[in-house]
């Protein structure tokens, strides 16, 4: 450590962490092999203990690192001699509850374990778990810049790529992990020493079922937590039973260990009870949804960093890839990719953060997820003056848009979507991806689809611009 303090001088919760060592006997078997279900293998292979992998999904090559692995691909059950050897289940996030594999796992009293689980009981360290339908990336990455500023070695990861296992590392100060309802529905118990539910909104529904299976799993963040901190926007984000110890939200703070907006000497301020924190003009990211970000990345900091250096810290931090990224500027028509809002709620967030000059063309549309996607209606109403749809789920972007007396085309690839946007700009306009829908009925994922957005965009030449030729 290049400080000389440790973290536990300045940590005011210990809780035993309960080692529990998987059994060199038992037969520990992973399901799923993707990043997960690799890093769980890998991990177990550096501890000299092997396991079977079971897969639903047709066979993909692996790295030479798990050449010894009995793996079971296409696998819809479980082969009888894997089972009767096995105690040890380790479920990968996509997996649904309801998925035949696990059903015939508790039917047979096997123990199951998540990642996350795994990853606790090997880890002594305090960790901060961040979740929410939105944000979650975000917060989870300027929690990391200002702990790294304080000079804390600290690491970031879970949902937001990196799985949990492959940080391990009995060096680091802290860990920071993005945990996704998936995760956190197939994990048991989580002592995180600070946690947060930045909002609920309608998301996976195809996967959880229901609104009350989605926030029931969201909620389990908050029961083994040391302190949480939850938003005054949003009521879902408070245990039912429970206070936590801080809150944050766009009103005047009324409370010590709240934080809030107020407006001091004509500026608009955010402030820790009483205690002016900084201007929300110095903060590094653009929209009103970046200001509740940034104070919970401030509180979830609070016992290792004092607020006015947390929003030092926090200036130069540089906004993440896909989220409401700006591309282009091309014959006066701003282009930003906002691939990441995969849902409802960040579209809105996109929309409603906007100060325009022009219009708005939307470029929207995917996989809902068994989302409903009316309550866009209202914020495309006066921003929106086009909206290009795309993928699975056009039709019902297109409802929408009809609902609102919106123009729309359909777009069948995202290079032809990005070239009627053009087509329909006039300077000042802004061309905006910002989906509101899952990626992968047409992309790899977010990145990919983000990708090829801002490829096109760069094609872009002037005679694709129809107010500019004429
Ligand atoms: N699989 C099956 N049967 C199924 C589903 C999956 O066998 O019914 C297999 C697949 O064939 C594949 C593996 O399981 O081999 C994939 O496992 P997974 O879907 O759990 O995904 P991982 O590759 O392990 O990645 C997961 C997260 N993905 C999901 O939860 C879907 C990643 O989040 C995360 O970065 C990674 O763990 C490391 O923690 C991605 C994501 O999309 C970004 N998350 C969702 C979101 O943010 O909306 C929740
Ligand atoms: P997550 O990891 O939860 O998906 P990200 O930080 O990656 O969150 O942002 C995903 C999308 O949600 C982006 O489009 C981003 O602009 C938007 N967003 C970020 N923070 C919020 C918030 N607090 N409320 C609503 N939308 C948000």
């Amino acid at each position: 450590m290049d400080h000389n303090f440790s973290v536990s001088d300045y940590w005011p919760f210990h809780f035993e962490v309960e080692i529990a060592v998987i059994g060199m006997t038992a037969r520990n078997v992973i399901l799923g092999f993707g990043i997960t279900g690799q890093s769980v293998a890998r991990y177990l292979l550096s501890r000299g203990e092997t396991s079977v992998v079971l897969d639903t999904r047709p066979e993909r090559t692996v790295n030479t690192e798990f050449a010894g692995l009995e793996i079971h691909w296409q696998c819809a059950s479980w082969p009888e001699q894997v089972l009767s050897r096995t105690e040890t289940v380790i479920v990968s996030p996509g997996l649904p509850l309801n998925t035949c594999l696990l059903e015939q796992a508790r039917s047979a009293g096997l123990s199951i374990m998540s990642d996350i689980d795994l990853f606790f009981e090997n880890n002594s360290a305090p960790v901060i778990g961040v979740t929410g339908t939105n944000g979650k990336s975000t917060v989870v990455s300027l929690v990391g810049h200002i702990l790294s500023r304080a000079n804390f070695r600290c690491a970031i990861g879970g949902n937001l790529g990196e799985a949990a296992l492959d940080l391990l590392d009995d060096e680091m100060d802290f860990f920071v992990l993005e945990l996704s309802s998936f995760q956190l529905e197939h994990s048991k118990n989580l002592p995180l020493a600070r946690s947060v539910i930045l909002n609920i909104n309608e998301d996976h529904l195809d996967h959880h079922g229901s609104w009350d299976n989605y926030v029931s799993a969201k909620q389990k963040i908050l029961a083994d937590a040391q302190s949480w901190i939850y938003s005054r926007e949003d009521e879902s984000t408070r245990g039912a039973d429970l206070a936590g110890v801080a809150s944050f939200g766009f009103d005047q703070p009324s409370a010590q260990g709240a934080w809030g907006l107020a407006i001091l000497n004509q500026q608009e301020w955010i402030l820790r009870g009483e205690l002016p924190v900084c201007s929300t003009d110095s903060l590094p990211l653009e929209g009103r949804h970046n200001l509740l970000n940034c104070m919970a990345a401030m509180a979830l900091v609070e016992p290792w960093v004092e607020p006015v250096a947390a929003a030092n810290y926090m200036r130069d931090f540089e906004g993440l890839a896909h989220r409401f990224e700006a591309v282009a500027a091309l014959a006066g028509v701003v282009f930003v990719n906002d691939s990441k809002a995969t849902n409802v709620g960040s579209t809105v967030a996109a929309l409603n953060g906007l100060e325009l000059k022009g219009n708005v063309i939307l470029i929207a549309g995917g996989d809902t997820k068994g989302a409903d996607l009316s309550p866009l209606a209202e914020y495309l109403v006066g921003r929106v003056k086009r909206i290009v749809t795309l993928g699975k789920d056009a039709p019902r972007v297109a409802a929408v848009a009809d609902q609102c007396g919106i123009p729309h085309v359909l777009a069948a690839t995202m290079e032809d979507a990005v070239a009627a946007a053009a087509n329909a700009a006039a300077p000042g306009d802004l061309v905006l991806l910002s989906p509101a829908c899952a990626s992968l009925d047409m992309f790899d994922n977010f990145q990919e689809r983000g990708d090829v957005f801002a490829s096109a965009v760069r094609s872009l030449t002037g005679a694709d611009f129809a107010a500019v030729q004429s």
